[in-house]
């Protein structure tokens, strides 16, 4: 890569968070480089919620070359005391000269406050370099840190015909290894994985990230209006990942008790019959997840869907055409009569993985 702007190091500063994906909870990824007189004198990247930010790690590697120096930093320094004191206080404090930053913080504590700390000081700042790829690295943080609810990625995997089974129900496989692989690296960069209880009775999943490199597991969210949970299944008896499960006032205290004690928290969400999954949405934000990668099925992806619940959608389609007039399809609800009451993505991303075509994009409700 040549060096020609800012966007040099900043584009190093983002590889940096983007690879600690996953690791920091509630927390946004940041990354953060210091150049002094031409050359790299430090980088940092906040690593765990808790621990000290991306700046903190890239001026203690500089050490007294901090003093005149370039940082740049995928997110504004804070200008609150966190669980650690404010980036912009120590910034200001080692004399740095100037401050390259991608794009603001949206915490209410911070919110441009960390800009006008270090401007008041005589820094000069610069925003806004690599900013749409800031935004998206931290999509999740900017929407849970804004409105306490969890991001929901949906992702599914259909045929050419839309069918994400057979009409027998077989479905291994529909998406090439490439696009299987690819779905490991989203669990391991969301808190929580969310299925219906259908799919964990139909498939037996452990829905667990299963990386050459190792990974970290989402929490496993189960809906199940009834709890028809079989106590058998890998999601209760393996141990490996925490398993919660989303049911209704009226589930069976009998089923609840053997539930929990093989250690899986059931959390009722409305009276019933059916789970109400605004408020499961809303309570899983309160327990503290931030994001939500949700692998259906239809049932359940449909009625997310219809209740615009899902804040990004990514479909790999195989190149194969299975029929079957019952054979179900990746989007099941009741639907709409207009073409123009259809839900639109915007932002449209799309790659090709093996024989597979990766489709992502942002659905726009109304
Ligand atoms: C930065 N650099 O590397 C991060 C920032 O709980 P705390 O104390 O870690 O504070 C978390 C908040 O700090 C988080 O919501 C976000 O506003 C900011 N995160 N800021 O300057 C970093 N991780
Ligand atoms: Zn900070």
């Amino acid at each position: 890569m040549d060096i020609v702007n800012d966007e040099f190091y900043m584009s190093l500063a983002l590889d940096l968070a983007e690879r600690a994906q996953g690791q920091t909870g509630i927390n946004p990824v940041v990354g953060c480089v210091i150049v002094k007189d031409g050359a790299l004198a430090g980088v940092g990247t906040h690593l765990e919620r808790g621990t000290p930010h991306a700046e903190i790690h890239a001026l203690n590697m500089a050490g007294t070359k901090a003093a005149g120096s370039t940082v740049y930093v995928t997110l504004e320094p804070c200008s609150h005391y966190g669980s650690t004191p404010p980036c912009s206080e120590r910034l200001i404090a080692e004399g740095v000269k100037r401050v390259v930053v991608a794009c603001e913080d949206p915490n209410p504590l911070v919110a441009g406050k960390g800009i006008q700390m270090l401007r008041a000081a005589g820094i000069e700042v610069v925003t806004g370099i690599l900013r749409e790829r800031a935004l998206r690295l931290n999509e999740a943080f900017i929407k849970f840190i804004t409105t306490g609810q969890p991001f929901v990625t949906l992702k599914t995997a259909s045929t050419l015909d839309g069918k994400i089974a057979s009409k027998t129900g077989d479905s291994k496989w529909i998406s090439s290894e490439e696009s299987r692989e690819l779905v490991h690296t989203l669990r391991h960069r969301h808190q929580g994985i969310m299925v219906g209880v259908s799919t964990v009775i139909a498939d037996n999943p452990s829905l667990t990230t299963r990386l050459s490199v190792g990974g970290l597991h989402p929490v496993r969210i189960i809906v199940d209006s009834s709890l028809r949970m079989p106590l058998d299944s890998h999601v209760v008896s393996d141990g490996t990942a925490p398993t919660w499960i989303l049911t209704t006032e009226q589930a069976d205290e009998g089923k609840r008790t053997l539930l929990e004690e093989r250690g899986v928290q059931v959390i009722p969400c409305g009276e019933g019959p059916r789970v109400d999954l605004k408020a499961a949405i809303a309570k899983l934000g309160q327990m503290g997840i931030s994001s939500i990668l949700l692998e259906g099925g239809g049932t359940l992806n449909g009625a997310m869907l219809e209740q615009k619940l899902v804040d990004r959608l990514i479909q790999f389609i195989a190149p194969k055409i299975i029929g079957g007039y019952d054979a179900p399809g990746n989007f099941m609800f009741s639907g709409y009569e207009q073409m123009n009451q259809a839900i639109v993505l915007t932002g449209l991303e799309s790659k090709r993985l093996g024989d597979n075509i990766y489709i992502t994009g942002i659905p726009v409700w109304m």
